[in-house]
């Protein structure tokens, strides 16, 4: 039995995905953030501090996504999603693959300043900004490399394109897109992967953002 801990829109996509990709059999237990759900004993038990997603396999339960993507690609090495030790582009990978938590945790950031944050006037606008500036140069460092390769590896696709499927369809929201077109290209070549759309259709309605785009308000 495989069990997904899972938020629609949430870094849990992230597994969503990659188990859709590995196509193994798996069931979700939803979450909603605002509903004190993640905050119960049973679920702290799995994940200390009340994030998703959690994983349980094995016998076990595993938090942290890329941990996660890590474990279920070391346990089938034969689906040829990661390059293993010792290959060349193994350290590529292993940067992709953490980067998007650098860049995860900037979306983050930016969630709580336009949206969670209350009274609005405990947002800072300076902050915003500086978030959102150093949001594009994370996404500065995608569009070289996909300028002239389809994917983030120039191998082809694998599981650091998976890392980013959290982030990807959020980045846009905080960062126009203009500047972005090798970016913008690579997001709809995702999108239209099999798995990904599996993934999709499982994912469940995101509830957290009401507009495309989010304005820095005037100061
Ligand atoms: N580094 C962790 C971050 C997990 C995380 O922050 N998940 C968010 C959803 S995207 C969450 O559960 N937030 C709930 C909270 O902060 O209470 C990972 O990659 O799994």
């Amino acid at each position: 039995m495989i069990r997904l801990h899972h938020v629609p829109g949430s870094r849990s996509f992230r597994i969503l995905w990659l188990l859709e990709e590995l196509a193994l059999d798996y069931d979700i237990q939803p979450y909603r953030l605002d509903d004190g759900s993640t905050r119960q004993p049973d679920f702290l038990a799995l994940s200390p501090a009340g994030r998703v997603p959690a994983l349980e396999i094995d016998r076990q339960a595993i938090f942290e996504s890329g941990a996660i993507l890590q474990y279920l690609l070391e346990r089938q090495p034969q689906a040829g999603l990661a390059p293993l030790p010792g290959a060349a582009d193994r350290a590529r990978f292993l940067e992709w693959l953490h980067f998007s938590e650098t860049q995860a945790a900037l979306l983050e950031q930016l969630n709580i300043q336009h949206i969670f944050l209350r009274p609005p006037e405990a947002r800072s606008p300076v902050l915003m900004k500086l978030l959102a500036r150093r949001l594009a140069v994370t996404m500065q460092a995608m569009e070289r490399t996909l300028t002239g390769q389809d994917t983030l590896l120039a191998g082809g696709f694998s599981a650091a394109d998976v890392a980013y499927g959290f982030n990807i369809p959020a980045v846009f929201r905080f960062v126009r897109g203009d500047a972005f077109p090798a970016l913008q290209a690579y997001a709809v070549r995702m999108a239209v992967r099999p798995a990904f759309q599996r993934a999709q259709a499982r994912d469940g309605a995101g509830t957290l953002y009401a507009r495309d785009f989010y304005e820095v308000p005037d100061v």
